[in-house]
């Protein structure tokens, strides 16, 4: 009975503890009911008589013992627990929000934008469901045009009026002369649609920036002129341009134009299919039935008028293959652009 006294009150002397629970594990394997002190007690009516005196006098001190040990092991924790409390920072702000990116798209747009306000272009913008007066008739479209065909555009209604999904941002522009006169110098971004399979070159939907510049005695040189001053901004002050004949139902004369592609410097590369030049956009002199459509007499103004897809400047200046990728807003796509926002 004595050495089992000795025995505990030596593990006794040694415990110690990590947490408020293994505090708590300690007082049960000790001092609880089932506890190994009151199993002492229990053995203590088999002492001898003239032992129980010291005896009990032992297994009290070493309940004692116990007792303060484990109040000594959880006012330590408390304490630590106090201290923590002391610790937080109640003035601390809150964990920042995760923010997202401008989506390599709209950081695109925003800097072709910004490249024509400073030429003294004004940003206009229109409905993205249209009539086809707004988007066919009013520009110069043949009543038997392919574009004016459902597997080239999305219909809404064919009766009584054609609403639709407008194809290109034009409609804007078509709105904006029906309710101004000359001077009328714009810029009009925005989605358009085209019923067409979607591909890594196609999709159904895309973007555009569109410009049309009206005045007295504006001229095919200064169509040029802006356009060479876009392509520099864009691409780098070396940029060359190069402007082969074309044809849209809505210029007269029309014209695509090419820049020199600054993957080779002009060299030839799989990129340029080996020609130095990539295109980047139609333009033309507006035709004087567009003019005369909306209400601008074509005998004394003039103006051009140009259009780019927005995805195809995108693709040019950071490589994008798969068109697919601008409307998957995949994260790890989005944030390959972290660094241009
Ligand atoms: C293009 C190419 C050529 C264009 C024409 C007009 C309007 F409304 F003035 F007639 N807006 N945009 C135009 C001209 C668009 O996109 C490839």
């Amino acid at each position: 009975m004595l050495n089992k006294i000795e025995k505990l009150k030596e593990e006794i002397l040694q415990v110690a503890a990590s947490s408020m629970e293994e505090v708590e594990q300690l007082r049960i394997k000790y001092l609880s009911k089932k506890g190994s002190i009151s199993a002492l007690m229990a053995d203590f009516r088999n002492v001898p008589a003239e032992h129980k005196k010291e005896v009990g006098q032992k297994v009290n001190e070493l309940k004692s013992l116990a007792q303060e040990k484990i109040a000594a092991l959880k006012e330590s924790f408390a304490l630590n627990a106090d201290k923590e409390l002391e610790e937080v920072d109640l003035t601390r702000s809150a964990s920042p929000i995760e923010l997202g990116t401008r989506h390599p798209l709209s950081l695109v747009k925003n800097e072709m934008l910004r490249i024509f306000e400073g030429m003294g272009f004004t940003i206009a913008e229109g409905p993205e469901i249209e009539d086809d007066w707004h988007v066919f008739e009013s520009l110069n479209f043949a009543p038997d045009h392919p574009a004016r065909d459902m597997q080239d555009t999305f219909f809404i209604s064919r009766n009584p009026a054609d609403i639709l999904l407008r194809t290109h941002t034009s409609s804007v522009q078509t709105r904006v002369m029906e309710k101004n006169q000359p001077p009328i110098r714009i810029v009009c971004p925005g989605r358009v649609y085209r019923n067409e399979a979607i591909s890594a070159r196609a999709h159904c939907f895309f973007h555009q920036v569109e410009g049309l510049y009206i005045d007295k005695n504006v001229s095919f040189a200064d169509l040029k002129q802006v356009l060479l001053g876009f392509a520099r901004q864009m691409f780098g002050p070396e940029t060359k341009i190069r402007l082969r004949p074309s044809y849209f139902p809505f210029t007269e004369p029309s014209a695509e134009m090419d820049i020199s592609c600054d993957i080779c410097g002009g060299k030839g590369c799989a990129f340029c299919k080996g020609t130095g030049w990539v295109e980047i956009l139609g333009c033309g002199m507006v035709d004087p039935n567009v003019l005369k459509a909306c209400g601008i007499d074509p005998e004394i103004y003039s103006g051009y008028a140009f259009g780019m897809g927005i995805e195809r400047i995108t693709n040019l200046k950071y490589k994008v293959k798969d068109l697919r990728m601008f409307s998957e807003n995949d994260v790890r796509f989005l944030r390959e652009f972290e660094a241009a926002n």
